[in-house]
């Protein structure tokens, strides 16, 4: 496939940028968090998609590379932020399957830390359920290794996997981020709400934080605050923005003084 060949010239040029989708909390629509999400300025196809690239990426085996290279990115930037004096946000990042199981995965976290110096209590991995079941046993003492570096470890996607509850005993989940596909219909959908309260009640009651995905109206925005949801993503708020938008933002703002 041409857009194959593409993508390893890709990492070898260098044609990948990160934007930064802000994280809410609910409470005071203060910007806590951030997510990064890779994006391919493509020579000739123009901006691509994460799901235009990524899954190629998995089945080329050039994931690995791909999410080196963002972890990387992603270390520099809290770095150039932490320079600048802006508010030390938490960064969360996506990691597919074969990145978070590879057995050289903390190591190489472990240096992207080093050689960057920031603090590990910035970083924040996302891994979908999908990922943790395919992944088995190893998964677990990655997450826990992860958490014992100060790291943050979320479900990505919550409620969309193929799996049971079990997943959840695992130790060194930090954060649920509730799927966008539940978020959508609220609150008019009732199963959309009982299925998010449930969800809600569970994070709870396992000391987990939760995170709102695709929130795009005042009334989600209601609905999830009322319910006890601690944060929100979603074009309501901002979509993923270049690093120096996400800096006016998060910069105190004269016209408010
Ligand atoms: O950018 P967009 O909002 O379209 O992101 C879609 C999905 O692409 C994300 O939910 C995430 O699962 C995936 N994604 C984005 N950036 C990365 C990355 O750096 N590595 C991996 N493995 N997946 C990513
Ligand atoms: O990690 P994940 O696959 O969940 O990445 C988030 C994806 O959802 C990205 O592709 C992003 O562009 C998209 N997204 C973020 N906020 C919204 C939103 O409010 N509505 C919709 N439809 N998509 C969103
Ligand atoms: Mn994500
Ligand atoms: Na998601």
């Amino acid at each position: 496939l041409m857009l194959g060949a593409d993508l390893r010239q890709a990492l070898i040029r260098d044609e990948f940028h990160l934007v930064f989708q802000p994280s809410v909390e609910l409470r005071t629509g203060r910007i806590v968090a951030v997510e990064a999400l890779i994006r391919w300025r493509h020579p000739e196809r123009g901006e691509l998609m994460p799901d235009e690239f990524v899954p190629l990426a998995e089945s080329l085996g050039l994931i690995r590379r791909l999410d080196a290279w963002t972890m990387r990115a992603v270390c520099n930037q809290i770095r150039l932020w932490d320079q600048a004096k802006l508010p030390p946000i938490r960064v969360a990042l996506n990691a597919s399957a074969a990145t978070f199981g590879h057995p050289g995965f903390l190591d190489s976290v472990k240096q992207a830390l080093q050689a960057s110096g920031i603090s590990p209590k910035r970083l924040l991995f996302e891994i979908t359920e999908s990922a943790i079941l395919r992944l088995g046993e190893a998964t677990e003492q990655t997450m826990h290794a992860l958490h014992a570096l100060g790291i943050g470890v979320a479900i990505d996607d919550f409620g969309t996997g193929y799996s049971s509850l079990a997943y959840l005993k695992l130790s060194g989940i930090d954060y649920l981020k509730i799927d966008r596909s539940f978020v959508t219909d609220l609150p008019e959908s009732a199963n959309d709400v009982a299925i998010v309260e449930a969800m809600l009640a569970i994070a709870k009651s396992l000391g987990m934080c939760t995170i709102a995905e695709g929130i795009e109206n005042a009334a989600q925005h209601e609905f999830l605050l009322r319910a006890g949801c601690a944060e929100g993503q979603g074009y309501y708020y901002s979509r993923g923005l270049p690093p120096q938008e996400l800096e006016r933002m998060l910069s105190p703002n004269p016209r408010h003084e």
